[in-house]
């Protein structure tokens, strides 16, 4: 919302409906149906029906809107802030457009379609995934008694395919010439404490430019005129980890005298480099505290949650941690901006999971497969790249925002991985205006000596399980492995910082033993105990992100008692042991070293 722009909220209860096999549904029509979904949510676990949470297919959406007759000479459109996993959206009847991909926003003219008073928005949603989408599922077909396909999606990753209008859905009036976006570089010299602030304005019409920069009191500290600026301040305020500070670029376009369009855009400034085996946040050696995460809560499942995203972060700082990795998927808007606000360092990651042959647990059986044609038949490059514009496009301008992650747990040690992963690596590095560094999360079967794809990040970031997946409950040999992987990547990379994304135990929480059992409180401080001991004696270590902040619900299976029990807080949010272990060891390690 700005001086030129409404957003009114369309959240709220909306119809819903499963489309059965053999169901023909036709947004012509209202909806058929007495079901109800609150939006943002996943509908998987607001429904009491289990045949409609492990549904595979299409969900429709609808509700009324109403435009107010002020707004109607305005540019008219609704925005999803995601729709998982694509998403037809029609209005009164008409479609107005689709998007494929499931954790980014897009937005639709409407026009055409929508009269002053009452509309109707209907949206057909589909939770399906195959081996050309991100993430990768595992697509089959069965017949129904009647000759209808059924199709079945099973997960090839480790977190529950939830579904549905994940984020908030809005209407949105703007002038018809407007901010379409705005790119803000800060180029900053940390010996003068100054900076250059480049600020590109891209809008749908020629029209006079201005820039303002506030400081966080509001206060005017430079103006510029012109779609290209770049803009010198002295006296600069550093975005520091836990320590931010936000400026804010106001974009003006007029007509003469008239003001056409305006929208604010905070930003931080800070450097990010990588410097002989260091992780550089302006100029200092940064030690990653924290945590890999998914946006999972009770009831709203896979949907934005703010109140929960608050306390997440409350307890982050708590616990000394500083950083997590938005693993699997881009997180919503609402939590990147509080990430700025709040200082939290954030690795940002494309959904590109389950990019393996198979998902299973059996970490042996993929050490032995070693010829499997899985790059040459995977069909997710056009998905890949249009996932990264997306996320980049969208995230480019925040200041927490210090690594892209281009993919998690690719299957690296197969043939055939360089290739598919150059050009991607290519297109995240020309799409950043920061250049930020860029990685790929690396699964435990590509150590050293079979991983293909370690000189295209700019850093390793590992995710391993010794003590876990193998040496299960033998902390001692898991310990051995893990030094001397970690020395082999050392010696192989001596000027790449390195860093665990992944480390973890499943515990259940109030289950305990004298015998350091597996699953228990005790193992799991064990664990991380075993595992920081190592860390300290590693020169290149540069942080530490485990896995998980919090249980979080996953397919059923044999591996999984209602979902993945890494967390080190219970679902709820309560803390097991090994939070309070890591709360005093993260509190005693200073951000910077
Ligand atoms: C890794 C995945 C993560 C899983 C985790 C686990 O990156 O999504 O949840 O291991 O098995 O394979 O707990």
């Amino acid at each position: 919302m700005t001086a030129t722009r409404s957003v009114l909220s369309l959240n709220g209860i909306w119809s819903f409906k499963m489309q059965a096999a053999g169901d023909v549904i036709d947004p012509v029509a209202p909806l058929k149906t007495t079901e109800v979904m609150a939006v943002p949510a996943s509908f998987s676990d607001q429904t009491a029906n289990p045949e409609i949470r492990q549904h595979s297919g299409y969900f429709w959406y609808e509700r009324d809107f109403t435009v107010p007759a002020a707004l109607m000479d305005q540019r008219l459109s609704l925005r999803f802030g995601s729709a998982t996993h694509e998403a037809w959206v029609f209005v009164n009847g008409t479609e107005v457009g689709h998007h494929k991909g499931g954790f980014t926003p897009f937005e639709l003219p409407i026009n055409d379609t929508v009269h002053a008073g009452t509309n109707r928005v209907t949206v057909k949603i589909s939770n399906l995934l195959d081996h050309s989408t991100l993430p990768v599922g595992n697509y089959t077909e069965t017949k129904d008694a009647a000759g209808n396909v059924i199709p079945h999606v099973d997960e090839n990753f480790d977190f529950f395919n939830y579904a549905g209008l994940h984020r908030n859905v809005n209407l949105m009036a703007t002038p018809w010439n407007r901010v379409e976006d705005v790119v803000i570089t800060p180029k900053i010299d940390l010996a003068t404490n100054s900076a250059d602030v480049a600020v590109t304005v891209k809008s749908t019409a020629a029209a006079t430019v201005k820039v303002t920069l506030l400081d966080e009191n509001e206060a005017i500290v430079a103006t510029a005129e012109g779609a290209e600026n770049t803009i010198h301040l002295d006296h600069i305020h550093l975005w520091q980890p836990l320590n931010a500070y936000l400026y804010q670029a106001r974009v003006e376009l007029f007509d003469g005298d008239t003001l056409i369009d305006s929208y604010t855009e905070p930003f931080g400034m800070r450097t990010v480099a990588i410097d002989s085996g260091k992780f550089l946040i302006n100029g200092k050696p940064f030690y990653f505290k924290g945590f890999g995460k998914h946006e999972d809560s009770y009831v709203n499942g896979r949907g934005l949650n703010e109140a929960v995203n608050v306390l997440d972060l409350n307890l982050l700082k708590k616990m000394g941690a500083n950083s997590f990795r938005t693993s699997h998927y881009p997180y919503s808007e609402e939590m990147m901006r509080l990430c700025d606000r709040e200082g939290i360092v954030v690795i940002d990651e494309v959904p590109a999971v389950g990019l393996m042959p198979d998902f299973n647990f059996d970490v042996s059986s993929a050490f032995k497969n070693n010829d499997n044609p899985f790059w040459s038949t995977v069909q997710t490059q056009a998905a890949h790249k249009q996932a990264l514009e997306e996320m980049i496009g969208r995230d480019k301008n925040h200041a927490s925002v210090v690594i892209w992650s281009i993919a998690n747990e690719p299957a690296t040690f197969l043939p055939g991985a360089h290739d598919y992963f150059e050009p991607l690596f290519k297109l995240a590095r020309q799409l950043d205006p920061q250049d930020r560094p860029c990685t790929y999360i690396n699964i435990m079967m590509s150590t050293p000596d079979r991983d293909n794809c370690s000189d295209l990040a700019d850093l390793l970031t590992l995710n391993r399980y010794y003590g876990w997946y193998i040496q299960t409950g033998d902390l001692k040999a898991a310990a051995a492995a893990e030094e001397a992987e970690l020395r082999a990547w050392q010696e192989k990379w001596p000027d790449k910082p390195i860093m665990f994304t992944e480390f973890g135990a499943d515990t259940v929480a109030g289950v305990h033993s004298a015998y350091n059992e597996p699953f228990s409180e005790e193992y799991q401080v064990n664990y991380y105990d075993m595992n920081a001991k190592i860390f300290d004696k590693i020169d290149n270590f540069v942080g530490e992100q485990l896995w998980n902040f919090a249980d979080f619900q996953t397919k059923f299976g044999i591996n999984r008692v209602q979902g993945n029990k890494k967390g080190i807080f219970t679902r709820s949010r309560e803390p097991k042991a090994a939070a309070i272990w890591l709360s005093r060891r993260w509190n005693g390690i200073p951000n910077f070293n």
